[in-house]
């Protein structure tokens, strides 16, 4: 199969327990390559727009005040299968749901706050990943 591009973020709570360094270390061990990555902390509007799709859920005004309390680290991360193979890597979303080992498992407090988040299809990686960052600022290494 291709290449394919998911991204992913570095919630508020992942940056507050320093544990961003954890993080990119178990998706670089897991074969995904880095092709972009920063620092931002999303305003309220910001995170009430990239998380259109929850705006009838009950839990969006508690998802959009989390995102926007901190600063996270978006990155865009490629490797065949990476939307499945991050979704894997990242557990199920209720942490007391994730398997041993999986970054939700290991490091997330709760179903809002859990440590990070991955696009669930490959149209989306697309999507999500240029709400996040240019064309210019996907770095091909290769
Ligand atoms: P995932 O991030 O595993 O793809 P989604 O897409 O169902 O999960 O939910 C998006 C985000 O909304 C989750 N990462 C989580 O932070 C939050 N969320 C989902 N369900 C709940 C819930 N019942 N209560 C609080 N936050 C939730």
């Amino acid at each position: 199969m291709a290449s394919e591009r998911t991204l992913a973020i570095m919630k508020p709570d992942c940056v507050r327990k320093h544990l961003v360094g954890e993080v990119l270390r178990r998706i670089q061990d897991a074969g995904f390559v880095i092709r972009a990555m920063k620092m931002i902390r999303m305003s309220k509007p910001e995170a009430e727009e990239f998380y259109a799709v929850h705006r009838e859920r009950p839990f969006f005004g508690e998802l959009t005040d989390f995102m926007s309390s901190g600063p996270c680290v978006p990155v865009v991360l490629e490797k065949e299968n990476a939307v499945s193979d991050f979704r894997i890597l990242m557990g199920a979303t209720n942490p007391a749901d994730a398997d041993t080992g999986t970054i939700r498992h290991d490091f997330a407090d709760s179903m809002g706050e859990n440590m990070v988040h991955g696009s669930d299809s490959a149209e989306n990686g697309k999507i999500e990943s240029t709400y996040f960052f240019t064309e210019h600022e996907l770095v091909n290494s290769s």
